[in-house]
C-alpha cells in the first residue's frame, strides 16, 4: 500500500517536472517577443511601430474588415446571481475539469461525507453513557484496521487516473498552428499582442458603468478592447507581467496563469463555443486589482479573420510563417527564388 501511494506521488512529481520544463521552453522563446516588450507601456497607438515592419500592404489578403463586436450571453462567460457551480466550460479540459468534479469528486465527496456523519450519530446515541453504561475496552481490530486502510488507498487510486490524466492535459505543449497571444499584465490593465498576424500591442481596460451599461455588458467585466479569438483553433497564451504578478484567469476556459515580470509563462486553450467570456486578474497587484477584468471573444474563423484586418494585421500569418522555412531548407538550389517573396512576412 506504500509502494501504491509512493507511486502516485511519483507520478504527480514527475509530471511537475515535465511542467517546468515546458515552462523552460517558453523562456527560450521570450526574446523574439521582447521588442513588443519595449513598446508595451506606451497606449494603443505603440501598435504602429511594431505593425509596420511585419506587415505590408501587398501581404494582407484582400477581404472583408468590418468588425462588430458579440454581445455576451446572460449566464454565459460570466457569474450569476447566486451562482455556487463552475461557469458553462467551452475548452475541452474545462469540460473535462468540469466532469470530473461532477462525476468523480462531488459524488465520492458526498458519499464519505454521509458516511461518516452517520457513523458519528450512530456513536453519539447507541454508545452514550445512558444507553451504554459499561463501555467496551477494546483497543485493536486488524480487520478493521487493514479495512479502513485500504479502502480510502483505492479510492484515491482511482481518483488519480482521471486527475492526473486533466493535470498531463494541462500541460501538454501546443500544437504547430496554434495561434499564439501575449499576454502582459499592467498596474492595471492587460496587453494583447499576436506576433504572427502582426498585431502589435494594444491595451485593454476596463469600462466605466455607463459606458458597460450602454454597451449591455456587465460592469467591471467589460472592456474597450477585447481579446479576440477564432473558434475551434488552439491559443497558445505568452503570458508575462509588466511590474509586479498578475494573473491571467477565464474560468470558462478552465484557464489561469501567473503573469510574472522577468518571466514568459505558457498555456493554451481552444474555446469550442462563439461568445464572449470573462475574467478577472486573479492575483493581487496592488489598489486597482479589482478594476482589470479579461474579456474573450469567441469568434468563427471569418468573423475573426475580419477583425484580424480591422487591426491592420494578417490572418494567415502563422501560415506564411510556417511554410516559408520548407523550401529554404529542402533544397538550397531552390532557396534564392523563394527566400526573398516569403523573407518579409516570415520575419513576424
Ligand atoms: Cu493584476
Amino acid at each position: 500500500m506504500k509502494s501504491l501511494k509512493t507511486l502516485v506521488i511519483a507520478a504527480a512529481l514527475s509530471l511537475g517536472a515535465a511542467g517546468a520544463a515546458h515552462a523552460q521552453q517558453a523562456l527560450v522563446a521570450a526574446p523574439a517577443d521582447a521588442p513588443v516588450a519595449a513598446t508595451a507601456a506606451n497606449p494603443p497607438s505603440a501598435e504602429a511601430p511594431v505593425a509596420a515592419p511585419a506587415t505590408t500592404d501587398a501581404a494582407v489578403p484582400a477581404g472583408d474588415a468590418t468588425y462588430v463586436p458579440l454581445k455576451p450571453e446572460a449566464g454565459v462567460g460570466q457569474p450569476i446571481d447566486r451562482g455556487v457551480d463552475f461557469q458553462p466550460q467551452v475548452s475541452p479540459v474545462g469540460e473535462q475539469a468540469y466532469w470530473f468534479n461532477h462525476v468523480i469528486l462531488l459524488p465520492v465527496i458526498t458519499v464519505i461525507s454521509l458516511f461518516v456523519l452517520g457513523l458519528l450519530l450512530w456513536v453519539v446515541f447507541r454508545y452514550r453513557a445512558k444507553a451504554n453504561p459499561v463501555p467496551s475496552k477494546t483497543t485493536h481490530n486488524t480487520f478493521i484496521e487493514i479495512i479502513w486502510t485500504a479502502i480510502p488507498v483505492l479510492i484515491l487510486a482511482v481518483i488519480a487516473v482521471p486527475s492526473i490524466r486533466l493535470l498531463a492535459q494541462q500541460y501538454e505543449p501546443p500544437s504547430k498552428d496554434a495561434l499564439t497571444i501575449k499576454v502582459t499584465g499592467y498596474q492595471w490593465y492587460w496587453g494583447y499582442a499576436y506576433p504572427d498576424q502582426g498585431i502589435g500591442e494594444y491595451v485593454s481596460k476596463m469600462l466605466p458603468k455607463d459606458a458597460a451599461e450602454a454597451a449591455g455588458e456587465p460592469y467591471q467585466l467589460a472592456v474597450d478592447n477585447r481579446m479576440v479569438v477564432p473558434v475551434g483553433r488552439q491559443v497558445k497564451l505568452i503570458i508575462t507581467g509588466a511590474d509586479v504578478i498578475h494573473s491571467f484567469a477565464v474560468p470558462a476556459f478552465w484557464t489561469k496563469m501567473d503573469a510574472v515580470p522577468g518571466r514568459a509563462n505558457e498555456t493554451t486553450f481552444t474555446a469550442n463555443k462563439v461568445g464572449v467570456y470573462y475574467g478577472q486578474c486573479s492575483e493581487l497587484c496592488g489598489v486597482d486589482h479589482g478594476f482589470m477584468p479579461i474579456a474573450v471573444e469567441v469568434l468563427p474563423v471569418d468573423k475573426w479573420e475580419a477583425w484580424v484586418r480591422s487591426k491592420g494585421g494578417n490572418p494567415a500569418g502563422p501560415v506564411v510563417a510556417a511554410a516559408a522555412p520548407t523550401p529554404a531548407a529542402a533544397t538550397t538550389e531552390a532557396a534564392p527564388a523563394a527566400a526573398p517573396a516569403a523573407a518579409p512576412v516570415a520575419t513576424n
